[in-house]
């Protein structure tokens, strides 16, 4: 069993069986393979993230953790109606988000986007195209953050989730890592993240898709075997990956962030500034279960 240590405003601190967020603070562990390497991500990487996937209901629901490096405002949203142009069949009709602290403290919580602090959020440009997808504008300080989707009322569909941080003149960015759990289906289903550099001049990270080391912590209908493409803006396909030790296993280990199962998958990539990526979880041979997808700076 690894012990998972979860980084938080003091510090790195193991998780602890029982802890009280550990449904919420999932995504945001770093889950790295032994106690000697307890990388801390002190400078940001990601001007932006998002994650695309089917939002269903109780433990499937759409989560996205991130970390914030130095205090400022974040946009965090969900689309929904919205995926329809980009000819996303059963996309989530009606989004509810909601934002919560690394102790699981609830900071707000959003239906519809015009539902409050509307000329905020229009002044970041980033309002969602349809009314009925949700939004939260929040000023947050350094830690580790969670973002969760559902669709009101129990409904599902196919949802996307997006952090941006609003950058004041002169300051730069937020996000240092980013990971998402949902549930990973087939074809359009299929979890799909997306991240943008915001590094001079180029930084190295890690991609990682797990799957069977969420049963440790409580979830039944794991993806027993994911597999990790990543894609450049273009969509071209950069790299592939079934099972992390396939490729530069010895690399990826030194990074800190090998997967805990070896059916889980990682890929290393550099991202250049303003170059964006965008990876695709699905379950090997159309296999379906709830995945893990994050990414590290290392
Ligand atoms: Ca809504
Ligand atoms: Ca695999």
């Amino acid at each position: 069993m690894k012990t998972l240590y979860l980084k938080n405003s003091s510090g790195w601190s193991p998780l602890q069986r029982g802890f009280p967020v550990v449904l919420f603070a999932l995504p945001l562990l770093l889950l790295i393979a032994s106690s000697t390497n307890g990388v801390i991500i002190s400078e940001g990487l990601l001007r932006n993230v998002s994650t695309r996937l089917a939002v269903l209901t109780g433990e499937n629901v759409l989560i996205v953790g991130f970390t914030v490096a130095e205090s400022q405002p974040v946009l965090v949203r969900a689309l929904g109606p919205t995926l329809t142009n980009f000819g996303v069949t059963g996309a989530l009709a009606d989004p509810t988000i909601s934002l919560y602290n690394s102790t699981g403290g609830l900071i707000a919580t959003n239906d519809d986007c015009k539902d409050t602090n509307q000329a905020a959020i229009g002044g970041t440009g980033k309002t969602p195209p349809n009314d009925k997808e949700s939004a939260i504008l929040s000023s947050l300080s350094p830690g580790n953050y969670t973002a969760i989707v559902s669709g009101k009322n129990n409904t599902t569909g196919v949802g996307l989730v997006e952090a941006y941080g609003v950058e004041p003149p002169g300051v730069e960015n937020l996000i240092s890592n980013v990971s998402s759990r949902g549930f990973v289906g087939t074809e359009s289903n299929v979890m799909i993240g997306g991240v943008i550099g915001d590094h001079t001049p180029s930084a190295q990270i890690i991609v990682r898709a797990l799957g069977p080391t969420l049963t440790q912590f409580g979830i039944n209908n794991a993806l027993a075997n994911p597999t990790l493409e990543l894609h450049d803006g273009n969509g071209n396909l950069l790299a592939f990956n079934d099972n992390w030790q396939d490729t530069n296993q010895t690399a990826i280990q030194a990074t800190g962030f090998a997967p805990p199962n070896s059916n889980e998958s990682a890929i290393l990539a550099v991202i250049n500034v303003g170059a964006s990526i965008t990876a695709i979880v699905r379950g090997k041979d159309n296999t379906t279960g709830v995945a893990l997808f994050d990414v590290y700076l290392y």
